[in-house]
């Protein structure tokens, strides 16, 4: 049985790691976190995502998962840890070279080692082989390197590992073809060959296609404001064109993937002029949403309520999150914040239950489209009501039943959408 070794097990990690374990391969996961690795020997993921509790559990009952802080010799080495933006918006690729240095020691002939995490283009290149060579075996015919990206959404990445076609980067074709081996082992999806820097571009362009449509989205919402109309069915009608699929606007863009793989082009390229104006009118949402509100209840001390911190509806992640920035923002103008967040756990903020959060407040600010948002009935919505000194809202995602907050008396504001502001 080939051995498999995983440097990194978190959000993609631990998932890669069971999934191996469990498709005929010995692997051992190797984590800093002295926890995580007690946890994950216990056959319990530290991580909340659909299916990857059982997934663990399977492995680690089939003896064909163990974690470990220290590597071991083996036939694979994958490389899934996290690529940070430092404060200079530059990679930090600490734990990608500490992660390769730490293999050196146990690396013999006809390994293949492979960098999952997404990273800057040319990095397989220019700093991971430089470090392999280190081992003094012979780079592309004693030893074999390969770039994988996945490309799972958070919410189903135990589906979307499977199911999701895998895009695998060589230095030369042998790498390329044993790479292929061990994926074609539980990938169902088609497999596509290219060059390690190919692959590490197709990764970030991926991202930062969606970065500059949810930017595009975003400058629609703004300028429908100023001309009086509802972005929202402008949207909606547009996207009936056969070719056309404008996405959502929205308070910013989260999440631990998308607010930093375009930086790492603009590293790279630091010309990448459209790039770089995208990130700034996302991140320059918050702001706008605090104009609203400033437009809504004027300068003096408020009470705010923000529903939802996670960075998008239905996850418990607030990583990137814009809530975490507005919220700064609205404590530095003096405003007082509470934060409800039905799926959140834990936050910079104090998390308060949904009736203590909303007492006395004048705005709610919808951040995130969980489902229990819009599902909210007018019998809870009028009960909400009581609780408020004034009744507004602001849906900054558009996703609540805006009729039955109408009926429950709430002033009923939207991005995007003048006429509800
Ligand atoms: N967002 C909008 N409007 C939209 C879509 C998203 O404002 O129309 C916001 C979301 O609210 C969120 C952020 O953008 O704050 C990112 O959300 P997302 O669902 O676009 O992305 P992630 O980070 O959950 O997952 C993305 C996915 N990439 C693409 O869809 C191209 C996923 O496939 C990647 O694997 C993942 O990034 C990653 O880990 O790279």
């Amino acid at each position: 049985m080939k051995k498999i070794c995983v440097f990194g097990l978190g959000y993609v990690g631990l998932p890669t790691a069971s999934m191996l374990a469990t498709h005929g391969f010995e692997v051992l996961g190797v984590e800093i976190d002295e926890n995580i690795i007690e946890r994950i020997n216990n056959g319990n993921a530290h991580i909340e995502e659909p299916g990857l509790n059982t997934l663990v559990k399977a492995a680690i009952l089939s003896n064909n998962l163990k974690a470990s802080s220290k590597p071991i010799q083996a036939d694979v080495f994958i490389i899934c840890v996290p690529t940070p933006l430092d404060s200079e918006k530059k990679s930090d690729l600490s734990y990608v070279k500490s992660a390769a240095k730490s293999a050196i020691p146990y690396l013999i002939k006809d390994n293949l080692v492979i960098l999952e995490s997404t990273v800057p283009p040319k990095t397989t290149e220019e700093v991971l082989i430089p470090i392999l060579k280190e081992s003094g075996l012979e780079i592309g015919t004693e030893l074999f390197v390969a770039y994988c990206p996945e490309r799972v959404i958070p919410g189903r990445v135990i589906v979307e590992m499977v199911e999701n076609d895998r895009i695998i980067g060589g230095i030369n074709e042998k790498s390329a073809l044993m790479a292929k081996e061990i994926y074609q082992t539980f990938v169902e999806g088609n497999i596509f060959l290219t060059d390690a820097t190919t692959a590490e571009f197709v990764k970030l362009i991926e991202n930062t296609y969606r970065d500059v449509n949810i930017a595009l989205a975003n400058e629609f919402a703004k300028v429908a404001e100023k001309i009086h109309i509802n972005v929202w069915n402008a949207i909606e009608l547009a996207n009936r064109h056969p070719r056309v699929n404008i996405l959502k606007p929205g308070p910013g863009v989260g999440g631990h993937c998308i607010p930093v793989d375009p930086w790492f082009i603009v590293e790279k390229v630091p010309q990448a002029d459209l790039i770089k104006l995208s990130r700034k009118i996302n991140e320059g949402m918050v702001q706008h949403i605090f104009d609203i509100l400033k437009e809504t209840l004027g300068k003096e001390k408020r009470n705010i309520t923000i529903f939802g911190v996670a960075y998008k509806g239905n996850v418990d992640d607030t990583r990137g999150s814009p809530a975490k920035r507005l919220i700064d923002l609205l404590l530095t103008k003096n405003y007082d914040v509470r934060v409800y967040d039905p799926l959140v756990r834990k936050f910079r903020y104090e998390l308060k239950n949904l009736a203590d959060s909303v007492k006395d407040s004048e705005c709610i600010v919808v951040l995130a489209d969980h489902d229990e948002f819009k599902k909210m009935r007018l019998d809870e919505i009028s009960e909400i009501g009581k609780l408020m000194r004034k009744k507004n809202i602001l849906d900054a995602r558009n996703c609540l039943n805006h009729e039955i907050w109408k009926l429950a008396g709430f002033d009923v504001r939207i991005l995007g959408n003048a006429r509800m502001h």
